[in-house]
Formats: C-alpha cells, sequence, structure tokens
C-alpha cells in the first residue's frame, strides 16, 4: 500500500489561497472531521480553516451513514466556512465543492469527474468523493458550515467498502501523491468561495455538471421512492422531478438512482 504522509508545512508550501486554510489542523486520527470542525467553528475558529485527518473512526455520510477509509490512503478533510448564505441557500456550499472539486481532478489527474445528486463526485459512474455539509443558523443567518470532504485517491479495490466505488488510483492505475492533490482542491475551493462570497450563486454551473438531469430517476426521499424524469434544480439544491402524471415533484434532499426506461 503506498502511504505518503502529510504534513502542514507540505500542504501550505506556495498554497496561494486568499482564505482557505489561513489555518491548517491536521490530525492523525480523529473521530470525524466533521465533529473536529464543528466545536472548532462553535469556539470561534475563523472563515477558511481546514481539518484534516489520516484516518476516521466515525466518519460519517448523511442520515447516520458510515464514510470509510482505510489511514493514509484518502483525502478526509472539513473546512469552516462564514458565508453570507441565508439558511435556505446552504446547499450552495455543496454545489461550489462540487464543482471545485471537478476542476481539482481535472486540473491534477486529468480525470473527468461527474457530479451526482445531491452530494456525489463520480468517476467513471463511480462513487469517488462524498461531501457533506453542516450547518448552524441563527435566525435568518448562518453562523457557520462545515463542508467535509471524502475522496478516495489511493484505495485499492479491496479496500473500498461499496462495489460502486473507486478511487483517483484505481482510475488512473497508479497512485499519487496526495499533497499536490490537496492544494490543488484548496486552491479550486478557495476560488469558488470568492466567487460564491463576491454574491454569485453556483447553482448553473452545477446543474450543466450534473450527470443526474436529462435521466430517468428514482429518489428516494425518507421513506417514499419517486420515479420521474429529472427536469432541474433550484438554488436551494433541490431536484425537480417530472413524475409520470406530469406533475413537478420537488425533492429538497435523498438519494438518485437511474431508473429502468
Ligand atoms: C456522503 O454521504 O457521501 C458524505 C461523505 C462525507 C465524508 C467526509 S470524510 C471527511 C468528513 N468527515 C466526516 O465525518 N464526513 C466527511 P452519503 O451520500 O450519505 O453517502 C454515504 C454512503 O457512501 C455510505 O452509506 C456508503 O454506502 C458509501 N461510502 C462510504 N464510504 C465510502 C467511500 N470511501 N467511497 C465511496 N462510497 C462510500
Amino acid at each position: 500500500m503506498h502511504h505518503d504522509a502529510l504534513s502542514e508545512a507540505q500542504i501550505l508550501d506556495g498554497l496561494g489561497t486568499l482564505c482557505l486554510g489561513q489555518r491548517i489542523l491536521l490530525y492523525e486520527r480523529v473521530d470525524s472531521t466533521n465533529s473536529v470542525a464543528r466545536s472548532l467553528a462553535a469556539a470561534g475558529e475563523p472563515d477558511g480553516t481546514v481539518v484534516i485527518a489520516e484516518e476516521q473512526t466515525a466518519g460519517r455520510g448523511r442520515l447516520g451513514r458510515t464514510w470509510l477509509a482505510p489511514g493514509g490512503t484518502a483525502l478526509l478533510l472539513s473546512v469552516i466556512f462564514r458565508p453570507c448564505l441565508m439558511p435556505e441557500r446552504i446547499q450552495a456550499l455543496t454545489m461550489m465543492t462540487a464543482l471545485a472539486l471537478r476542476d481539482a481532478l481535472l486540473l491534477s489527474t486529468a480525470l473527468r469527474a461527474e457530479v451526482k445528486w445531491p452530494n456525489d463526485v463520480l468517476l467513471s459512474g463511480r462513487k469517488a468523493a462524498g461531501i457533506l455539509t453542516e450547518a448552524r443558523t441563527m435566525g435568518t443567518s448562518v453562523e457557520f458550515a462545515v463542508v467535509g470532504i471524502g475522496l478516495n485517491v489511493n484505495q485499492q479495490e479491496g479496500a473500498l467498502p461499496i462495489p460502486d466505488a473507486t478511487s483517483v488510483a484505481l482510475e488512473l492505475g497508479h497512485p499519487v501523491p496526495r499533497v499536490p492533490l490537496l492544494q490543488t482542491i484548496l486552491r479550486c475551493l478557495d476560488r469558488r468561495y470568492q466567487r460564491l462570497q463576491g454574491g454569485q450563486p453556483p447553482t448553473a454551473e452545477w446543474a450543466a455538471a450534473l450527470v443526474t438531469l436529462g435521466q430517468r430517476v428514482q429518489v428516494v426521499c425518507g421513506e417514499r421512492t419517486y420515479l420521474g424524469l429529472a427536469e432541474s434544480v433550484d438554488d436551494s439544491g433541490a431536484l425537480l422531478l417530472r413524475l409520470d402524471d406530469g406533475q413537478l415533484f420537488r425533492a429538497p434532499a435523498g438519494d438518485v438512482h437511474t431508473a429502468p426506461a
């Protein structure tokens, strides 16, 4: 197994970002970088702080699911944001992060990633990264948000938890050094965050990047399943599904599966 250790000094070397990674906190092992980042944010840690871990003992997905990655193989990080966003626009952070991951994968590995609604990044149709955005709101504003990124980098086949997952190394046929890839991700995120803070929402670009749109899909929202054509998304990140009876259904969150034609 390829193991290239991360170091704060290497990550900061020539980083050149405006906001992201002004502070980088690197841990060998934590329960979840999102949990660590949330506590730090609640204690006043500034916009752009990055929490990274080599290993998580309780990595989280949405809805109590787990995120699994063997130590030292993946990129597991959470970014603290203090965005000028209304709480109902918080998914803009997930959108910009998915786009930044796609940008960074193209720049740094030449792989062409796809974005799947609502929070996945795919390589060759398989899940290579997941994004978990959590926010604390105060009235009509977002006090802080934590955006967690789990990107499969150097995992080999047996090290992936589900058959539908892949890694950068599996796609390229060889492992890659994680530090330059991480730096590229932070730079791409930094640029997109500046744009978001400047008032430019990522929705149109995100919609254009989504493989989900135009597909006939099954959307699972809690206990219920809806079948229809994924028509568009709105600024809150919700999926607009054209049901077979012609009605438009708005799915604020959920999971999509390709449906038989
Ligand atoms: C996600 O949830 O995809 C968000 C994952 C975010 C993980 C990062 S790691 C750093 C930060 N700290 C945390 O504690 N979390 C964030 P969701 O869409 O609910 O998908 C979760 C599902 O993805 C699981 O139930 C598995 O089926 C699958 N999964 C778990 N580990 C995976 C992996 N390494 N690669 C691909 N799929 C995985």
